[in-house]
């Protein structure tokens, strides 16, 4: 099939760049998206997402005619493919919230034609396409995988790299049926250079859960082995650098702890169809969970050590967004430390380039501060002259949950998540 118009459902992260990526490879796409001021914002050429390169790549596409949003959705009648890309958060309980997905496949039942094929980009759980696929069927009567064709075909992409990554990184297409995959595979190609490879449905949403899953326990892992060099005495960094020279080693980084919109969410959508489980996963997410509060741990350390009493301790903050040179701060493990702090000291300041914060500036946050914590790994703060500004502080106390101070800077007391050997 030839596919000349097609329609996004859900404009953020991954909907929007996705989008533009077809719009400039000259399919005619039709952006739908609920929220109002961000359909303007497009239509504009103003990205409501900060990417690079994302304000250029929207206006080309803008002003090729080969992409508009709307929030109206009779203006995606009849398209031959809908990519649906909308968010699937976990509800209070873990249990994800599929009522967005849902919403997004009963627009689009009443919306394609005979042989359209759907997409769904969202990570879901597994099976959840099949049962999409089913959804639809009860909806118009046509037949899954003869009247219309429907794959789940998960991205990859590094916010930050998102341009390049849609366009290089391999992708996987699992089908409901072969032919699904197929016609994904075609779709697709018009932008696509990197490696494709052809699954089932169920395959492909394991996949991608595994994906995230591995990464997750494996910083688990690394946040473990921090927690033992204290104990050891070592400087965990070191020791991680030394064990990586090993051909098949490959340990990730310690840190504050693990945000963002995928990692804290993908192991339990994993999880969340199964009967039972050996429990790592989740013991994994635990872990994870509380690096903010071995964080917390290594400050009042310090305040103890310098009769610092926490309760006048006016404390700095340097980072809210959940990872270096991003404005994102959705799961942040740094807003999660302020929240574990802030009832317990003075004053917490808080200061971030990319997000904001209670200060405007680092000099700002440390005026008169007793302790700096670092809790992000924005670029910026590695360039930090900590001679200049300790100048500023009361006390000198400095706490680096991301592994951004190599060597601990003169006159202060330096704690770090790892750093046994201080
Ligand atoms: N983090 C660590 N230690 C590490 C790596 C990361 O503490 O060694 C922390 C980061 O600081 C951050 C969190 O984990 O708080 C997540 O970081 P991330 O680099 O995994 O970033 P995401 O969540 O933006 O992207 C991941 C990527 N998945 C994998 O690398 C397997 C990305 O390719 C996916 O497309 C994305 O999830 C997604 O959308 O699923």
């Amino acid at each position: 099939m030839e596919f000349r118009e097609i329609a996004v459902i859900g404009l953020g992260y991954i909907g929007l760049p996705t989008a533009i990526m077809f719009a400039n490879s000259g399919l005619k796409v039709v952006g739908y998206e609920i929220r109002k001021e961000v359909v303007e914002k497009i239509n504009a050429g103003k990205a409501h997402i900060s990417e690079p390169e994302i304000n250029t790549l929207l206006n080309r596409a803008i002003k090729s005619g080969n992409l508009r949003a709307t929030p109206n959705p009779a203006e995606i009648k009849g398209k031959d493919a809908y990519i649906i890309c909308v968010q699937t958060p976990l509800k209070a309980g873990g249990s994800p919230d599929l009522s967005y997905l849902e919403d997004a496949v009963d627009t689009v039942a009443m919306s394609m034609r005979k042989g359209s094929l759907v997409v769904i980009e969202s990570t879901v759980p597994p099976m959840t396409t099949i049962r999409m696929a089913e959804r639809i069927e009860r909806i118009i009567g046509m037949k899954a995988g003869r009247d219309f064709y429907m794959v789940h075909a998960p991205e990859r992409v590094m916010p930050g790299r998102i341009f390049k990554e849609l366009v290089y990184n391999s992708r996987i297409f699992g089908g409901i049926t072969p032919e699904s995959a197929e016609l994904a595979e075609e779709l697709y190609r018009a932008f696509v250079r990197g490696r494709v490879f052809k699954t089932s449905s169920t395959v492909s949403e394991v996949v991608k859960l595994m994906e995230n899953t591995f990464r997750d326990v494996n910083i688990a892992l690394a946040n473990e082995f921090a927690f033992l060099a204290h104990q050891y005495g070592v400087n965990v960094f070191e020791a991680i650098e030394l064990a990586n020279t090993h051909p098949r080693v490959r340990i990730h980084t310690p840190g504050i702890g693990v945000g963002g919109h995928c990692l804290p969410k993908d192991p339990h959508l994993l999880l969340w169809p199964a009967k039972e489980d050996f429990g790592l996963i989740k013991l994994a997410r635990e872990i994870n969970d509380s690096m903010p509060l071995f964080t917390k741990d290594l400050l009042f350390s310090a305040l103890r050590e310098l009769n610092v009493p926490p309760e006048k301790a006016v404390v700095a903050v340097l980072g809210l967004a959940y990872k270096g040179n991003s404005d994102d701060t959705r799961n942040s493990p740094a807003l999660a430390f302020v929240e574990a702090i802030k009832d317990d000291v003075a004053e917490v300041r808080t200061y971030d380039p990319f997000v904001g914060g209670t200060a405007g500036n680092i000099e700002g946050a440390l005026n008169g501060a007793d302790a700096v914590v670092i809790a992000t790994d924005h670029s910026v703060f590695k360039e930090i002259n900590w001679g200049e500004v300790g100048r500023l502080m009361r006390t000198r106390i400095l706490v680096d949950g991301r592994h951004v101070v190599e060597r601990p800077p003169r006159g202060f007391l330096f704690k770090g998540i790892g750093r046994g050997d201080l």
